[in-house]
């Protein structure tokens, strides 16, 4: 999978990503990242990226221009997706659908906003990971591409593969133990010491539905399977 990213900030990158199992899927390049400078689609003088806003108001606003360059340069390059605030909801489902491509191309706003033609008329789709206002669209492009990277095959090792995600999603995670099974005078369920793989698994699912109904009743609203 390429992942091309669009940003001012270019230095930010791969930043997290380098550690650990996306760090892993980055040094094999199961996933690769192609990181382009906005400033590198201008043409003027001060190389000028952003301007003031039509209507007045304050704060800058990201020119079309040089995103619009910048994203045609790249043509056939999968989904062109802008992280921004107004965006919808970055879910599982999302990231899944997402993860089908071969590749897809992120735009990263900052400032106030982005010219609202970007929006319109070059983004396939907006995107956000959540209800508050960043100072930028690249923590958000470094979710998604973390959460997208450990689904392409051979990232996770098999260890740690994507088990049913749709369980794992719809779901709350069971509660997790490891040794000692006494720590501080709390003991890990007998159950889960037992042996007894089929109790240990009816328990595992009575843990996570009990605990998606106190914690998160909202996901079981639209829940298809009981
Ligand atoms: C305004 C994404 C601000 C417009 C971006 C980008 C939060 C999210 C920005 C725009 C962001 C989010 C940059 N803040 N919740 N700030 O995903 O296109």
């Amino acid at each position: 999978m390429n992942i091309e990213v669009l940003t001012l900030f270019p230095e930010l990158f791969p930043g997290p990503l380098s550690s650990g199992v996306t760090g892993r899927g980055l040094a094999a390049a199961l996933v690769t990242l192609q990181i382009h400078n906005l400033r590198d689609y201008t043409h003027d003088r001060h190389r000028q990226v952003d301007d003031i806003p039509y209507g007045g108001g304050a704060g800058m606003v990201l020119k079309p221009e040089p995103i619009f360059e910048a994203v045609r340069a790249r043509a056939g390059i999968g989904p062109v997706i802008l992280l921004s605030p107004q965006g919808e909801r970055l879910t599982q489902g999302l990231v899944r659908e997402l993860a089908g491509h071969r590749d897809f191309y992120l735009i990263c706003g900052r400032y106030e906003g982005v010219d609202e033609r970007v929006g319109a008329h070059l983004v396939d789709r907006e995107v956000s990971i959540g209800d508050y206002i960043l100072t930028g669209g690249e923590l958000p492009a470094m979710v998604l591409i973390d959460a997208v990277s450990r689904l392409v095959t051979g990232v996770l090792g098999s260890e740690e593969s994507p088990k049913d995600e749709s369980f794992a999603v719809e779901l709350l995670e069971y509660p997790h133990y490891t040794r000692p099974a006494v720590f501080e005078g709390h003991q890990v369920p007998e159950v889960l010491l037992s042996g007894h793989h089929a109790e240990i698994e009816r328990w595992r699912r009575a843990q996570a539905a009990e605990r998606t109904r106190r914690r998160r009743p909202d996901l079981l609203d639209h829940q298809p399977k009981s």
